[in-house]
């Protein structure tokens, strides 16, 4: 008798375990979105006058949210979110931002362009790039235009 009660014990002990896990993970994975931005760099086209692509990592550690906008203070530049179809760039309106998880534009892979800098635009010039999160609002980023790389790696 006494030895089945605490065979019984211990399987509750390793529920409200379990349990908590359980709630901790959603916890940190619903709600709201906790989003931060590491290594943003932008980068000048190696073959495309006026043009550069954005990298960087967005963390995100609450619940998912959305980029639903990007856009640039460079006069006359526009700013894209842009995903590679097979070799070719796409572009695509918004971008899925994954509670619990992090979100990568790197080179050959998902990236921001921008496109139709003026010539006053040149390795070393400043500009702001403004992203917008459905729910976690509007985050900018100081950026400086960093010189053409000379080798592409493939994805
Ligand atoms: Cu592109």
């Amino acid at each position: 008798m006494a030895k089945s009660s605490r065979v019984r014990g211990k399987f509750s002990a390793a529920a409200i375990i379990v349990f908590l896990g359980a709630v901790i993970f959603a916890a940190c994975h619903s709600g709201p979105p906790q989003i931060s931005i590491e290594g943003p760099r932008a980068v000048l086209s190696p073959a495309i006058y006026g043009e550069a692509m954005v990298f960087m990592t967005i963390k995100n550690d609450g619940g998912s949210d959305v980029l639903n906008g990007v856009s640039t203070d460079i006069p006359g530049a526009t700013a894209a979110f842009h995903v590679m179809k097979g070799k070719r760039m796409a572009h695509v309106a918004t971008v899925a931002v994954r509670g619990g998880s992090s979100t990568v534009f790197k080179m050959g892979s998902s990236h921001i362009m921008l496109e139709d800098m003026p010539r006053t635009m040149v390795a070393g010039s400043p500009f702001t790039l403004t992203l917008v999160f459905e729910k976690s609002g509007v985050r900018q980023l100081h950026l400086k235009l960093e010189k053409a790389q000379m080798t592409m790696p493939m994805p």
